[in-house]
């Protein structure tokens, strides 16, 4: 897997910009805020996704109570998926982008600042490196990982 990430010279995360946020023209902004972290956009493509690929990208949660609503919002507009790259890109995305719910998000969060519901939360970043790696090729080709 390591080999698959060959271009990146650090860590690598999977981030989303959801359906809510591009609606609302909010990818610049977002992208200005995930560069001044410090994270590099190595790879960015724009794309909607259909519900059977929203369902395959978040299988992980296809038993929780809130699946189809999560799958018909990720498959109702279109998303921005990018992979970040830092020394320690996973968890400077998970803070950047504040809590899960954005009532619990702290100030300064992209979740605090954009986030309009728990589902309709903003953005996605992976919760692991090995996730990550998981997520990155489910949207990248090697080819498309240009550092
Ligand atoms: P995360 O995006 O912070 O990693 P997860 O628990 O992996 O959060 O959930 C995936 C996505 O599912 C969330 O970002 C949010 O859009 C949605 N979600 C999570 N929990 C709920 C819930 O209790 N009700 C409705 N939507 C939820
Ligand atoms: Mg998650």
């Amino acid at each position: 897997m390591s080999e698959y990430v060959h271009r990146a010279k650090k860590i690598v995360t999977l981030s989303m910009i959801k359906p809510d946020a591009t609606q609302r023209n909010l990818t610049g902004d977002i992208n200005a805020r995930i560069e001044k972290a410090g994270l590099r956009i190595i790879a960015q493509k724009r794309l909607w996704l259909t519900k059977p690929q929203a369902e395959e990208f978040y299988a992980v949660h296809s038993e929780r109570p809130f699946f189809e609503e999560l799958t018909q919002y990720m498959s109702s507009g279109p998303v921005v998926a990018q992979v970040l790259e830092a020394e320690d890109a996973v968890n400077a995305y998970r803070k950047l982008m504040g809590a899960t719910n954005p009532k619990e998000a702290e100030e300064g969060t992209l979740r605090k600042d954009f986030a309009l519901s728990l589902t309709q939360n903003s953005v996605h970043g992976s919760d692991s490196r090995e996730n990550a790696l998981v997520e990155i090729s489910f949207f990248f080709s090697r080819m498309e990982l240009v550092g």
